[in-house]
């Protein structure tokens, strides 16, 4: 099996420790498209977006969310889904807000980071740490007394590590979060979480800046849904206009 990553991406990441969690052996291919425009990427998955697991045939399977449910249909031992259906239910919303709440907002800030000349810059800051704060004080609520989110690691806490450990990068304190804190201590103390964690580091250390990070070879930047969502409902929309009008935009291809 081989699964297309990226050390900094909360998609690849969670599929990667998903695998590394339930020791399943599988090669894996560091990629980012509007990167590198690599076209094995390309040619596995039509949007192009990490990650993509590409099994012993050759059939693949895209997106982080099926593919976390085909390793716990297909690798069923150590579980990471809860038995009860509700929790299972209640698992899959807290993943959902990670990936699409967590992550547009994460997303907003490192935008008005790259483009901190922009008039909207510092007012798109404040927005992004406001709300990260709200989605951090849910959690800390969902975690409750609790170990992990559910009786056992599970998805959302592979989901919910990716964003999290992010808190203090965005000028955010962890102080008002206790049992998150020591509920990171708890998942790092994990394996396939603390390789991941290593992984992520060595990324960070040898990156450029920001713009190296989000910008391909012709300075355009990957957008989509509720990335594109964020911007616009919290008024700057102004940015998105003149980074679309600047062709500074990149979508995943075509699916047809
Ligand atoms: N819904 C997808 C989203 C995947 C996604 O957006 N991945 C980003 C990296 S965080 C990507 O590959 N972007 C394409 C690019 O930057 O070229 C999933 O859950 O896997």
């Amino acid at each position: 099996m081989k699964l297309f990553t990226y050390a900094t991406s909360p998609y690849a990441r969670k599929a990667q420790m998903a695998l590394e969690f339930k020791g399943v052996a599988f090669e894996p291919i560091e990629r980012c498209y509007s990167l590198d425009r690599k076209e094995d990427l390309r040619a596995a998955s039509e949007r192009a977006e990490v990650p993509v697991l590409v099994l012993d045939d050759g059939r693949t399977i895209s997106d982080s969310t099926i593919i976390c449910e085909y390793l716990e249909d297909a690798y069923p031992t150590p579980p990471l889904f809860p038995k009860d259906p509700f929790a299972r239910a209640q698992m899959r919303t807290l993943e959902d807000l990670c990936d699409r709440g967590f992550d547009a907002v994460s997303y907003g800030y490192w935008m008005s980071q790259l483009r901190k000349n922009s008039p909207e810059a510092d007012a798109m800051a404040r927005a992004a740490r406001d709300e990260f704060s709200r989605l951090l004080a849910r959690l800390e609520a969902a975690l409750g007394e609790r170990q992990f989110f559910f009786d056992n690691v599970s998805i959302a806490d592979l989901s919910a590590i990716c964003y999290v450990p992010s808190a203090p990068a965005m000028g955010i304190a962890m102080d008002s979060y206790p049992r998150l804190s020591a509920w990171m201590n708890r998942m790092r103390a994990i394996p396939a979480v603390a390789a991941d964690n290593d992984r992520l580091k060595r990324a960070l250390a040898n990156m450029h800046d920001i713009a190296s990070e989000l910008e391909g070879p012709d300075g355009r930047i990957h957008w989509r849904d509720t990335r594109l969502e964020w911007p616009v409902r919290k008024g700057f929309i102004d940015l998105v206009v003149r980074e679309f009008r600047a062709d500074k935009m990149m979508f995943p291809p075509d699916a047809c």
